[in-house]
């Protein structure tokens, strides 16, 4: 069986969620490719410890230059924040190693720009991790729409719903840091609806947003730590330097009009991911928290019996049935990633660049500053003057 070596830089959420995925994989996926567990890399020395023995690592480092120097790594796994995205993966690009990288893929257009020219002048294959595609239930949305079947498309709006910190006192970990992040609720959530919009219905040509910080300053974290944190009321208080909703509206180049929001401060909603799409012949809703389904309704339908119908993208029509569970089993967050993963090995098969890729990352960088732009300028604008 052929292996792909992976060294892996970075072991909280994402890490854990990338390497779940490399660890299933042969067990459901046994024709493809295997990824080979090789070496991850964090800072801290007991934790990469512990995550190496708990995911089931061969190795780990505390310095991700080792990982570049050694002959035996094929691919580099991005889950680190995203101020060091740029460097390792650039780095990497140069020492002939293939690239997959957490979304966002960099803190700033002109920097993601420079990542995909490195991917592109090394020849290496790059991928960047927008999960979500690989919802059966989107892809069925996908489908869908490529067929034909909902007609010209009219409306995408999509929200993206989290309420993790709306205590005061959640302590300023990284993703409330302008210069490790990026952004806030829009680089973090927004730009997973912009991919799934670019994916589903295509570019956007025209942006105008708003954002909001609503608490501006929060206690300073004794470390880094991510979603769960918990923090020191009475610590020393520091600037939150990113949005905590940015909402925006779009034109796309097919002509449907699309709303978007991202929020962390949406109480009673840990995680809503959702989209709707409505076009000439018919709907679709899909929200995450209900992953396994699609809402659709079609105009056809005769009349005493229209309305939205739910299917559950479980049956042997749908994508990956083959491989999870009989009809009806359903799957979870986790799977996202392993699919994911799949596309990657697929890519190495086929000799060709994974899908997503650096491209799609760099144009959802592209809308995400556009949106900027038009909320520090009060007005509309051209995605495509970026
Ligand atoms: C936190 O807001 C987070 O984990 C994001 O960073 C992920 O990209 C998203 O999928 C879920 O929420």
């Amino acid at each position: 069986m052929e292996t792909l070596n992976i060294g892996m830089v970075g072991y909280k959420f994402m890490g854990k969620a990338h390497s779940h995925a490399y660890r299933d994989l042969p067990m459901f996926f046994p024709k493809h490719i295997h990824p080979q567990m090789k070496v991850i890399c964090g800072r801290n020395p007991e934790g990469i410890a512990q995550a190496a023995a708990q995911f089931g690592w061969e190795e780990y480092t505390t310095d991700w230059k080792e990982l570049l120097k050694r002959d035996d790594i094929d691919l580099i796994d991005i889950n680190a924040p995203s101020d060091v995205h740029k460097e390792i993966a650039i780095e990497a690009a140069k020492a002939g190693k293939h690239v997959f990288c957490e979304k966002p893929l960099a803190l700033t257009l002109e920097d993601s720009r420079e990542m995909l020219e490195a991917v592109e002048a090394a020849g290496v294959k790059h991928m960047v991790g927008f999960n979500y595609r690989f919802a059966p239930a989107v892809m069925l949305a996908k489908k869908l729409i490529d067929e034909g079947r909902l007609g010209d498309i009219y409306h995408f709006r999509a929200w993206f719903l989290q309420d993790w910190i709306i205590d005061p006192d959640f302590p300023l970990v990284w993703r409330l840091q302008k210069e490790i992040a990026g952004s806030g609720s829009h680089g973090d959530l927004g730009a997973h609806l912009i991919d799934m919009a670019h994916y589903l219905i295509g570019d956007m040509t025209d942006v105008i947003g708003m954002s909001e910080t609503f608490i501006k300053e929060r206690p300073l974290p004794s470390e880094m730590t991510g979603l769960s944190a918990t923090g020191n009321k009475n610590a020393e208080k520091g600037p939150v330097t990113v949005d905590d909703a940015t909402l925006f509206l779009a034109r796309f180049a097919n002509g449907a009009v699309g709303s978007f929001e991202a929020t962390r401060f949406a109480t009673g909603h840990r995680s809503t991911n959702s989209f709707e799409i409505n076009g000439s012949k018919g709907s679709v809703i899909f929200d995450f928290e209900r992953m396994n389904e699609l809402q659709v309704y079609f105009v056809d339908d005769k009349e005493d019996v229209q309305g939205f119908r739910r299917v559950v993208a479980t049956d042997a029509a749908h994508a990956y049935s083959d491989v999870w569970w009989p009809a009806g089993h359903t799957i979870g967050y986790e799977h996202t990633f392993i699919h994911s993963a799949v596309e990657l090995m697929e890519a190495f098969r086929e000799d060709r660049q994974p899908v997503p890729n650096f491209k799609d990352g760099v144009k959802c960088q592209q809308v995400l500053e556009a949106v900027e732009q038009s909320i520090e300028q009060s007005k509309w604008i051209k995605v495509s003057d970026l």
